[in-house]
């Protein structure tokens, strides 16, 4: 096959023994990489109910099939598991040299099983695995890791490395790169820590697997081009998605105190022109044409990397108007390899309980002293309070009570990403669609909603979300590159399109493979949670019950009969039945069909 190494390299780290498989063809047909490879790859290989920190759990690190090749920003993988914080499919995104190296080093993709009994990090060089002692690393921040293993390994290999929050369980914990790109919000750090796995360095000497069309490279740079052409270009190089605070802040869905209004008063002192008088330099994803890390000194006068989620959860969402500690809030968090967004979640949810009586020494609205006090003590698990957080505000509210769950923003366990929906039923229906829980990621409608119709409940909204998450989670996951360039400078998908096809060889239905991945994703949450609920698929009853107060939109709620017609028209939408599991007659079409034996364990499947 062409555009794909069709090799695995499997790693056990329990004996310490590594072997090479090739992978079907059939599979990365069906699958393509990225988040389909991980997801059948989870679904065929784990034992249902299994612990998600126990040594039976396994993550995948898979690429895709344009990984790595010239054209715009190629330089992503994607990191999965069955996830500690929600307790069902996880995964992110990262960008990363990992990506590019694994597959010069031939291989599509990582299995990580076992756990060692020591601290390790794996070595690999192509077909070379070592594993390698860690105890010197173990309970070191991710920026000095990574300096550490520079020194030995030099600058030209890829890296995914843990913080303490890993090493530590924390349940938001992330996998961190090149000091600020940090992916797999649903606790992928923590599963690397139950491994006992601190890091993974990786060093590929070989040509990229070989595209079906030599035409391919030439595509990629006509892309990468017209990306630089693209209006909004000067823009975008300026500030990146932190732009996003202002447009939030008009929108009136900037999260603040908690997802409780839209609106911050101190918005314009965490926005985008502050960020833009204030950077440094501009990180960035290997093969990335339009960088959008925005690097600027902290309130230590130290360099931290932000972009619109961190801003808005530390920031807004706390009643924190400083840029400079917020960005310090972040530094942290990304040495500590913690998900920001999580974090800012938790320390808002744990400030509105304490300001409700609910916890006793905690933390004041804006307490940026205290926030960052506890941020350490949530990575290292030190106290009462870190602990508690530490686990996700899901379960920390299950755990605390008095009604902290209606102010709890989740959807299935995973924190919710920062847009409020009190008034933008399409991205509520995003958030509890998404499948690995309230993640923007797979259908960010909500730039459209704002644009075209910001108060229905109409059939139109539940399609758009769907054809975003076709394309986003459905396409931009599988093949593996940065979706940026189409959603924020509008580079034509078509370019993605002639890539793929020109990887390849091969001509794709999207909307096949798209339903295919995010109904065996639905299976494997149905398989986990042993049946389903609509409740699972619904967003925090604060947007239902708790009208803004402010603001041009004072008063607005969601109204939880047309939220739950459009979630019928969703389900419909994707085969599946109205309790929210696929439809029997929908595993068949998708090629499904041998989940079913699995399934009809836990529920009845109707036709
Ligand atoms: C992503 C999530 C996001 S999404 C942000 S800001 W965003 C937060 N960034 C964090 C951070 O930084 N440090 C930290 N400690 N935690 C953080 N948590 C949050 O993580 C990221 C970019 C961004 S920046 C976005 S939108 C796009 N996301 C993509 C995606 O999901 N898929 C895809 N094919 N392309 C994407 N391109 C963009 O990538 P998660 P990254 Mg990330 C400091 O991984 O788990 O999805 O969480 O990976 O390499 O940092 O790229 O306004
Ligand atoms: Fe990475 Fe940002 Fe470039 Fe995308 S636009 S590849 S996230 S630096």
């Amino acid at each position: 096959m062409r555009g794909w190494a069709g090799r695995l390299l499997r790693v056990d780290l329990s004996s310490g023994r590594y072997w090479i498989q090739d992978i079907d063809p059939s599979i990365l047909v069906s699958f393509v990489g990225g988040r389909g490879l991980a997801v059948k790859l989870l679904w065929d290989e784990l034992r249902p109910g299994v612990d998600p920190l126990s040594p039976l759990n396994k993550l995948v690190i898979a690429a895709g099939p344009l990984t790595g090749y010239p054209g715009p920003n190629t330089g992503k993988l994607v990191i999965a598991a069955k996830s500690p914080l929600t307790g069902g499919y996880g995964d992110g995104n990262i960008g990363s040299w990992a990506s590019v190296h694994l597959r010069k080093a031939g291989f599509d993709a990582m299995v990580i099983e076992g756990a060692s009994p020591k601290p390790v990090y794996l070595y690999v060089e192509d077909d070379k695995v070592s594993l390698m002692p860690a105890d010197d690393l173990w309970g070191l921040d991710t920026f000095e890791t990574e300096d550490r293993l520079r020194r030995v390994h030099g600058s030209n290999v890829g890296m995914l490395i843990i913080g303490p929050a890993g090493e530590n369980l924390v349940r938001f914990a992330t996998v961190v790169a090149q000091r600020g790109r940090s992916g797999g919000r649903p606790g992928m750090g923590a599963v690397m820590g139950s491994k006992r796995l601190k890091a993974i360095v990786v060093r590929g000497t070989r040509l990229l697997p070989q595209p079906a069309d030599p035409s391919l490279s030439k595509i990629g740079v006509e892309a990468d081009l017209a990306a630089k052409r693209k209006e909004g270009y000067p823009f975008w190089m300026r500030q990146g998605t932190t732009a996003t605070v202002e447009w939030a802040q008009e929108a009136s869905v900037l999260p603040t105190l908690n997802f409780r209004e839209g609106q911050f008063d101190q918005y314009d002192k965490i926005g985008g022109f502050m960020v833009e008088r204030g950077t440094v330099t501009v990180r960035s994803c290997p093969n990335c044409v339009m960088p959008c890390g925005h690097v600027v000194n902290d309130a230590e006068s130290k360099q931290s990397e932000l972009d619109y989620e961190n801003i808005a959860m530390l920031g807004s969402n706390l009643g924190i108007g400083d840029l400079q500690r917020v960005a310090h809030l972040n530094r942290v968090a990304d040495m500590m390899g913690m998900d920001t967004i999580s974090l800012g979640s938790v320390l808002g949810w744990a400030m509105e309980a304490t300001e409700r009586g609910l916890i006793k020494d905690g933390l004041e609205w804006g307490d940026y002293r205290k926030a960052l006090e506890v941020a350490y003590d949530i990575a290292h698990q030190r106290t009462e309070l870190g602990r508690l957080l530490g686990l996700g505000v899901r379960e920390a509210s299950r755990r605390v009570g008095g009604g902290s769950g209606d102010f709890a923003m989740h959807v299935k366990g995973l924190e919710v990403s920062a847009y409020d929906c009190h008034a933008a039923p399409g991205m509520a229906l995003a958030f509890s669609t998404s499948p690995i829980g309230a993640h923007h990621k797979d259908a960010w409608v909500i730039s459209w909603e704002v644009r075209n119709d910001r108060f229905g409940y109409t059939r139109e909204k539940v399609l758009k979300v769907i054809e975003l998450q076709d394309i986003r989670g459905g396409w931009f996951e599988v093949m593996v590159g940065c979706r940026l360039p189409w959603v924020e400078i509008g580079l034509e998908l078509d370019y993605y399109w002639r890539m793929f096809k020109a990887a390849t060889g091969l001509d794709y239905d999207i909307g096949g493979v798209a339903n295919r991945v995010y109904t065996l994703i639905r299976a494997f949450w149905v398989r986990e949670y042993g049946g389903w609920s609509r409740e699972y698929d619904t967003p925090p009853l604060r947007w239902f019950k708790d009208p803004l107060t402010k603001g041009p939109l004072k008063g607005a709620v969601l109204n939880m009969e047309g939220y739950q017609r459009m979630l019928t028209w969703y389900y419909e939408a994707r085969g599946w039945d109205e309790r929210g599991i696929p439809r029997r007659s929908t595993l068949r079409r998708l090629g499904l069909g041998y989940v079913e034996g699995e399934l009809s364990k836990v529920v009845d499947l109707r036709d």
